[in-house]
């Protein structure tokens, strides 16, 4: 494994060097305006007793900031004698430090609680240490990696010949109840470089001894932190004691190879997680449950949905029958929204030659995410990584003038992509991929009546498709990334100002993505969130005023002179995968009933019963409903029970009584027997909830 940069900011080493020539008394000044005149050396837990007992139990560490220019230039100097690999930390920012720090300088002290966001990480830091030291206590002869907090809790990277058992797992959790039980203080130390090397390498620590050859600088004072008898290369800060960490878990292990190389000792990451209270942890274990549950990937495959094989690609998704039938009823669904809101729809290849690309700026900005090109006799060709520059020929097929405009131009294009194999999953990021996609070509005066056209539209798709909670993020260039976005300040600004005042004019509240812009142009996206809180884009509109330059698109402006339109992109419901992803986790499988790729299961209770089964279809498929028949010879029961773990929304049940009256014995998902009903009855029920897209059954 790698150190990624977040690693790399985590186990940067910072060693404080107290300064002998300090003042006396130093200002603390707080953050309700009060300023305290206390000695040099007074600490942030004293501080907090002095206000009140309460807080300083409640406090967790504190955010210092230091206000003197001694501070700030002590800043420099360190961050001069620092190693060039990591930027140097500005001493006169806000940090967070230990409650025992000694403070030796005017500064703002804020004392964080749990109410503050990064609380809960330096809680999962020390859960971290705690981990450790219940491993050193059960199983001594093992080597320490590092221990960072995640967003979802933390690791632990260990090297030991034998590989952690899963019994193992339990007894180093129990033992990490008692670490926790002893409430040990962490306690700061500091020793010279030079010495901790000596001692990592005396040991064998392999691991440590890399850390602070790479993290700290010759001459330096190293950092550990120390609770009872464990001692931990650290530049914290941690909670105060081992007792402040209330809730904690061991989740899972995973193997990985020290560095990422094949050739080095394999570690074990054992992964695991922490709260402030058990009922914090209890909820968020339910939570992962119902991701669980709801995952689409695995839902996909026990409602046979779609299946990812190997013999074709990772990122290459096969559609079962049943999966390609909810993606055919979603592409209906759009295209039918579509053509009401005067969309024209094409049809385009998903190849081209590389020139197109050349020319778009798609082989300049967005190579990296291409197919390579394919060599025949005297071309080059492409698989398309975006539909744009199709759309944009079949827009300069003929002459436009303004009373042409907006020309809307839409289909559901096939792309391709070169998504790294990490960060493929399931249906929700492909490779090939089929977006609900469309270009529109306006006057610039159109640009915000055509935006706001479009959100209308996403409304009243995702209302229909029972997507309720989407937020809106306001995806800008990173400007000092020349080489992912098109260098043009002047065109940069002009769309972000565009989108801005667009989003403004309909109140919208939105958030804003640096870096996440599209090469061509600044992009609204809107986001859905997982049960995890995971979010990812859905729809997007994106205003574009580049690629019209690079194809020079005209039409005829009312004063007969030629003009040049903009182009708005937009995707609504995003790619087909992307959806169904999202609404088989949604809907945890049980779809509504226009959506489900089998609406009525029918179950005949003999096969006596198999003519009036005959007799119950012909009606059902009469009416465009989606059936299937267990004509297998099992009780009735277990086929009942087979079509409810499909999630089927109706089961008719039938036998000699249903038959006899033309009636069926009706279950309805969620709700369970309904009793009898007439068979003319159901199919008239059933087609009304079908043909006003009900999301109640
Ligand atoms: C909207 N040219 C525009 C188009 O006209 C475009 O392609 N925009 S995009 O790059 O942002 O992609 C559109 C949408 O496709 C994204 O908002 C996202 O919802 C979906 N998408 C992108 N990459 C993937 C992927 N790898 N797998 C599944 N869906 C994806
Ligand atoms: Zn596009």
């Amino acid at each position: 494994m790698k150190e990624s940069p977040a690693q790399i900011e985590a186990l940067k080493i910072q060693a404080e060097i107290i300064d002998p020539m300090s003042k006396p008394t130093i200002a603390i000044h707080l953050p309700d305006g009060a300023v305290k005149e206390v000695p040099a050396g007074t600490t942030p837990f004293e501080i907090a007793n002095s206000i009140s007992p309460r807080l300083a139990a409640a406090s967790v560490v504190a955010r210092l900031t230091p206000l003197t220019a001694a501070a700030a230039a002590d800043g420099v100097k360190q961050a001069e004698g620092e190693a060039a690999m990591y930027t140097a930390e500005d001493k006169s920012a806000p940090r967070l430090v230990d409650l025992s720090t000694p403070l030796q300088e005017d500064a703002k002290l804020e004392l964080v609680t749990e109410r503050d966001v990064e609380a809960l990480k330096v809680v999962r830091h020390s859960a971290a240490h705690v981990l450790a030291t219940a491993v050193l206590e059960l199983f001594p002869e093992t080597k320490l990696g590092h221990g960072p907090a995640t967003d979802a809790g933390f690791f632990y990277d260990f090297y030991r010949e034998k590989p952690f058992t899963p019994e193992d797992l339990a007894a180093i959790e129990k033992k990490m109840a008692e670490v926790v039980a002893r409430d040990e203080k962490f306690v700061r130390e500091y020793q010279p470089r030079e010495q901790a090397l000596d001692e990592f390498s005396r040991d064998g620590d392999f691991m440590k001894t890399h850390f602070v050859t790479r993290f700290t600088e010759p001459g330096a004072q190293v950092s550990f932190y120390r609770n009872g008898k464990f001692v931990d290369f650290c530049r914290g800060p941690h909670v105060p004691s081992t007792g402040r960490v209330k809730a904690v878990k061991v989740m899972s292990i995973s193997g990985a190879y020290w560095l990422g190389d094949e050739k080095n000792p394999q570690l074990q990451r054992i992964y695991g997680t922490a709260f402030f209270s058990q009922k914090d942890l209890d909820a968020y274990l339910e939570r992962l449950e119902d991701a669980k549950r709801r995952d689409h990937r695995r839902l996909g495959k026990d409602l046979e949905l779609f299946r990812v094989s190997e013999e074709v690609g990772a990122g290459l998704p096969l559609w079962l029958p049943k999966g390609a039938t909810i993606r055919r009823l979603l592409e209906e669904f759009i295209l039918d929204l579509e053509r009401k809101d005067g969309y024209e729809h094409v049809y385009t290849p998903a190849l081209a030659k590389v020139d197109l690309y050349k020319r778009s700026g798609h082989w300049a900005h967005y190579h990296e995410d291409m197919f390579p090109p394919m060599d025949l006799e005297t071309e080059q060709m492409v698989l398309r990584p975006m539909n744009c520059p199709h759309h944009i020929l079949i827009y300069e097929s003929k002459l436009r003038s303004y009373r042409d405009l907006p020309v809307k131009l839409a289909e559901l294009g096939t792309m391709y992509r070169y998504e790294r194999s990490g960060a493929l999953s399931g249906l929700s990021r492909v490779r090939c991929m089929t977006l609900n996609d469309a270009h529109i070509f306006v006057a610039p005066e159109q640009i915000k009546e055509e935006f706001s056209n479009v959100m209308k539209l996403v409304e009243r798709a995702y209302k229909a498709l029972g997507i309720t909670n989407y937020s809106y993020r306001l995806s800008l260039r990173d400007p000092a990334n020349k080489e992912k976005y098109v260098d043009n300040d002047a065109m940069w600004e002009l769309g972000e100002g565009v989108l801005r005042d667009a989003l403004d004019s309909l109140g919208l509240k939105y958030k804003e993505g640096k870096g996440e812009a599209a090469f061509y142009g600044p992009k609204l996206d809107i986001q859905l969130a997982d049960v995890m809180g995971h979010e990812e884009t859905y729809a997007t509109i994106q205003v574009d005023f580049h690629l019209p330059n690079q194809f020079g698109l005209e039409y005829t402006g009312a004063d007969g002179e030629r003009h040049r339109p903009v182009m708005i992109h937009r995707g609504v419901i995003s790619t087909m995968e992307r959806m169904v992803s999202y609404l088989i986790e949604h809907y945890a499988g049980a779809f509504p009933l226009w959506l489900s790729p089998v609406q009525v299961g029918l179950v005949p209770i003999s096969e006596r019963h198999a003519n009036y089964a005959k007799k119950v279809e012909t009606e059902l498929r009469g009416a465009g409903l989606r059936i299937e028949t267990d004509l297998r010879n099992e009780k009735m029961n277990a086929k009942i029970r087979d079509f409810a773990n499909q999630k089927t929304p109706y089961i008719l049940v039938f036998g000699d009584k249903e038959e006899a009256a033309g009636a069926v014995s009706v279950r309805t998902r969620g709700k369970g027997d309904q009793g009898s009903m007439l068979l003319a009855e159901f199919v008239a029920k059933a087609k009304a909830l079908v043909e006003s897209q009900s999301l109640e059954l």
